[in-house]
C-alpha cells in the first residue's frame, strides 16, 4: 500500500477505522451501496403488476456523495432476466469496462455558479406500463412490429397524481417553506417522450403527425405544498402556463434557446476550437432487410429500424466491441462507420421517398486519436415522416452543445452562429424534430464508447454506433485492464428471447 500521508501508515499498524479515516482525506469518503434488484407488486391505477425495482422502491434509491468519493454498488440481480447498468454523468477515465451496454462493453462541484439554494429535491418523470413490458418488447422487436407498447401513464417519483384513477392519496408531494429557494433536479426517465414541466403560479428558471398522435397522453402531477397554519385544498391548481402535447411551437421556442451555461472563472468552459475530426451524421428512421424472423411490420422482406449515416447498428457476434477491440480479435466490427451520409438530399423534405430509407445493416464503428477534437453535427431526417426528438447520448465523455437548428444544415453559414464562448457541457442532448444539433469534444478517454439515441427503441432499431478512441502513449493516456471475471458476451437475440420466458414458464 502507497499512503501519500505519513499518519496514515501509524494509524493503519494500530485502528483499521482510522485508516479509512486517514485515507479519506486524500481520496475522499468511502460509500458502501446494496443494490438488489427484484420483481414486486404494486398496485398504480387501480391495477397490480410485477415491476424490476431496485431495493423494493420506486424511484430507486439515491446516491449522494461528494466529488472525490468513492462509492462502491454491489448489485444482486433477483429478477427474471439478464441486466446490465450504465451510470449517467459518472466519468470513467480509460475505464470502458464498467460502462455497461451489452454488446459494446457490458460531475459533482463544491460550489454552485449560483446562489446556494435553500433546499433542493429530485424529480423524477417515469412511465408507467402494463403487464410484462420486458416480453412484449422482445416480441415486437423480433416480428419487427412499429408500434411497440405504450405506456398508460406517465409518474413523477414513480406516482401518477391527481389525474389518474386512484392515485390521490399517493399523489408525490413536497412540503417547503414560503420564501425560500429550492434547487429541483429534473431527470427524464420517460421511454419515449419529451416532457413539458410546469408548477402552478411559480415561474422556473433553467440554468441550463398523423402517425404521432398514438402516445401516452396522461397529464402527471406531484404537489408542492407549503409549511404552515392554513387549509390546504381539497383539489390543488394545475398550471396554466403548460403547452398542449403537439405544441410544437412551444418546444421550437424553447430549442432555439442558445443554452448558455452559467461559465465563470470557477466554472470555466473550454471548447475545442482546432477541430482536428468533423462528422456529419444523419440520425434516421430506416427500413432494413429481415434475416431471420417472420416480418409483419412493412413489404416482406423488410422490418423497420433506424440508422446513422445509413449504418442501423448491429450487435456484432460472437463477443462485445470492447473485447474484440482489446483483445486484437477480427472479424467482430469494421471500423469505417461514415463521416458523411452516403448521399445527400433534402434530410427535412416533408415529401421522402421510402426508397431512401433502406439502411444497410452493420457493426461500424469510429477510431478516433488520443486527444483528437471532434466536432459532430447530427441531422435528423423526416425518412417515413417519423421525424422525431432524438436525444443522443455519448459514453464516456461529456460535449459541448455548440449549435442547434430547424432544417438541414448548412456547413458555411450554420457555423457562424455556433456558441464557442459559454455552451452548456451535457452527455446528452437532443436533435430537434426535423432539425440537427452540433456537438464538439476532446476525445481524452481511451477506450470502447457507445453513442445512441436515448429513445430505447429507436436505439434498439440500430440509431447507434461506437467510438474507439485509442491509447495515448503513456499508461495515464491508455486503457486499463479488464476487471478479473469479466463477463462473455455472446447470446444471440433469438436465444434471449427464448430464455426470457416469464416466471410461469409461459412465451410470450
Ligand atoms: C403479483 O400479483 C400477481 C397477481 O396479482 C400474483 O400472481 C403474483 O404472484 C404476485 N407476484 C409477486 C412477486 O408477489
Ligand atoms: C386494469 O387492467 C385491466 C387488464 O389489463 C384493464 O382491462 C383495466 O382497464 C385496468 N383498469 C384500470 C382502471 O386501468
Ligand atoms: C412570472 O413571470 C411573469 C412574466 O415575467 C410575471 O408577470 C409574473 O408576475 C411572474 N410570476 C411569479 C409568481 O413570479
Ligand atoms: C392534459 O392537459 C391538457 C392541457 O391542460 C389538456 O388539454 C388535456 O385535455 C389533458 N389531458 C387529459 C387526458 O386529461
Ligand atoms: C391555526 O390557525 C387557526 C386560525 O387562525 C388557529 O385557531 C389555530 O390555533 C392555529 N393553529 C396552530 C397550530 O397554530
Ligand atoms: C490544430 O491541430 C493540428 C493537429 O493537431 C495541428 O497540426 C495544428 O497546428 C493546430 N492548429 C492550431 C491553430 O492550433
Ligand atoms: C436464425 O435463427 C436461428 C434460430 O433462432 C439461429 O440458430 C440462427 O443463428 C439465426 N441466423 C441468423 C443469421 O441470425
Ligand atoms: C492485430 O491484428 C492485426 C490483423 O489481424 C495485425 O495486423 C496487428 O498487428 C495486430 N495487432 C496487435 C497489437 O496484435
Ligand atoms: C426541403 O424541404 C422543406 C420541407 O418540405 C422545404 O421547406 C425546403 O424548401 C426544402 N429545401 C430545398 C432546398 O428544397
Ligand atoms: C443505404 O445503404 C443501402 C444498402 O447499402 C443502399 O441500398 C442505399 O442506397 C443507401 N441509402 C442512401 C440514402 O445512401
Ligand atoms: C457541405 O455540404 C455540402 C452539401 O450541402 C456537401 O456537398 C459538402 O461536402 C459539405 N462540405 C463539407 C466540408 O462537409
Ligand atoms: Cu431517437
Amino acid at each position: 500500500m502507497n499512503f501519500k500521508n505519513k499518519d496514515c501508515l501509524l494509524n493503519f499498524i494500530g485502528f483499521l477505522f482510522l485508516v479509512a479515516r486517514c485515507l479519506s482525506m486524500v481520496e475522499g469518503e468511502v460509500h458502501y451501496y446494496e443494490f438488489v434488484l427484484v420483481e414486486k407488486n404494486f398496485t398504480k391505477l387501480c391495477n397490480t403488476s410485477s415491476k424490476l425495482v431496485v431495493n423494493g422502491n420506486i424511484p430507486g434509491p439515491i446516491i449522494q456523495v461528494h466529488k472525490g468519493d468513492t462509492i462502491y454498488v454491489n448489485v444482486h440481480n433477483k429478477g427474471y432476466y439478464g441486466v446490465t447498468i450504465h451510470w449517467h454523468g459518472v466519468k470513467q477515465p480509460r475505464n470502458p469496462w464498467s460502462d455497461g451496454p451489452e454488446y459494446i462493453t457490458q460531475s459533482i462541484g463544491t460550489t454552485y455558479p449560483f446562489p446556494k439554494p435553500d433546499d433542493e429535491d429530485i424529480i423524477i418523470l417515469g412511465s408507467l406500463y402494463r403487464g410484462n413490458l420486458k416480453a412484449e418488447y422482445d416480441f415486437d422487436l423480433i416480428h419487427g412490429n412499429d408500434d411497440l407498447p405504450h405506456s398508460i401513464a406517465y409518474t413523477i417519483n414513480g406516482e401518477p397524481g391527481d389525474l389518474g384513477a386512484c392515485s390521490k392519496e399517493t399523489t408525490y408531494r413536497w412540503v417547503i417553506d414560503h420564501g425560500k429557494t429550492y434547487l429541483l433536479r429534473l431527470v427524464n426517465a420517460v421511454v419515449s417522450a419529451n416532457m413539458f414541466f410546469a408548477i402552478a403560479e411559480h415561474n422556473l428558471t433553467i440554468s441550463n403527425q398523423e402517425a404521432a398522435t398514438d402516445f401516452d397522453h396522461f397529464n402527471v402531477t406531484a404537489i408542492i405544498q407549503y409549511r404552515g397554519n392554513y387549509t390546504i385544498p381539497l383539489s390543488p391548481s394545475l398550471p396554466s402556463t403548460l403547452p398542449n402535447y403537439k405544441d410544437l411551437t412551444a418546444a421550437r421556442k424553447f430549442y432555439a434557446n442558445p443554452f448558455r451555461s452559467l461559465a465563470s472563472k470557477d466554472h470555466p468552459v473550454n471548447v475545442p476550437l482546432n477541430i482536428t475530426t468533423k462528422m456529419y451524421i444523419t440520425v434516421s428512421m430506416a427500413k432494413i432487410e429481415c434475416k431471420n424472423t417472420t416480418c409483419t411490420a412493412l413489404e416482406e422482406g423488410l422490418i423497420l429500424a433506424a440508422s446513422a449515416n445509413n449504418i442501423s447498428w448491429n450487435n456484432p457476434v460472437p463477443t462485445d466491441v470492447l473485447l474484440a477491440y482489446y483483445r486484437n480479435i477480427s472479424g467482430v466490427y469494421t471500423t469505417d462507420f461514415p463521416d458523411q451520409p452516403p448521399y445527400y438530399y433534402n434530410f427535412t423534405s416533408y415529401q421522402l421517398p421510402d426508397a431512401l430509407a433502406i439502411a444497410e445493416l452493420g457493426s461500424k464503428v469510429k477510431v478516433l486519436n488520443y486527444n483528437e477534437a471532434v466536432e459532430i453535427v447530427f441531422q435528423g431526417t423526416n425518412i417515413f415522416q417519423g421525424s422525431d426528438h432524438h436525444p443522443m447520448h455519448l459514453h464516456g465523455h461529456n460535449f459541448y452543445v455548440v449549435g442547434i437548428g430547424y432544417g438541414n444544415y448548412n456547413n458555411e453559414t450554420d457555423p457562424k452562429s455556433f456558441n464557442l464562448v459559454d455552451p452548456v457541457a451535457v452527455n446528452t442532448f437532443v436533435v430537434p424534430k426535423n432539425g440537427w444539433l452540433a456537438i464538439r469534444f476532446v476525445a481524452n478517454n481511451p477506450g470502447v464508447w457507445f453513442w445512441h439515441c436515448h429513445i430505447d427503441r429507436h436505439m434498439t432499431w440500430g440509431m447507434a454506433s461506437v467510438f474507439i478512441v485509442k491509447n495515448g502513449g503513456t499508461t495515464e493516456t491508455s486503457i486499463r485492464k479488464p476487471p478479473p471475471h469479466l463477463p462473455p458476451c455472446n447470446v444471440p437475440l433469438e436465444l434471449r428471447v427464448q430464455n426470457n420466458d416469464g416466471p410461469d414458464g409461459k412465451e410470450y
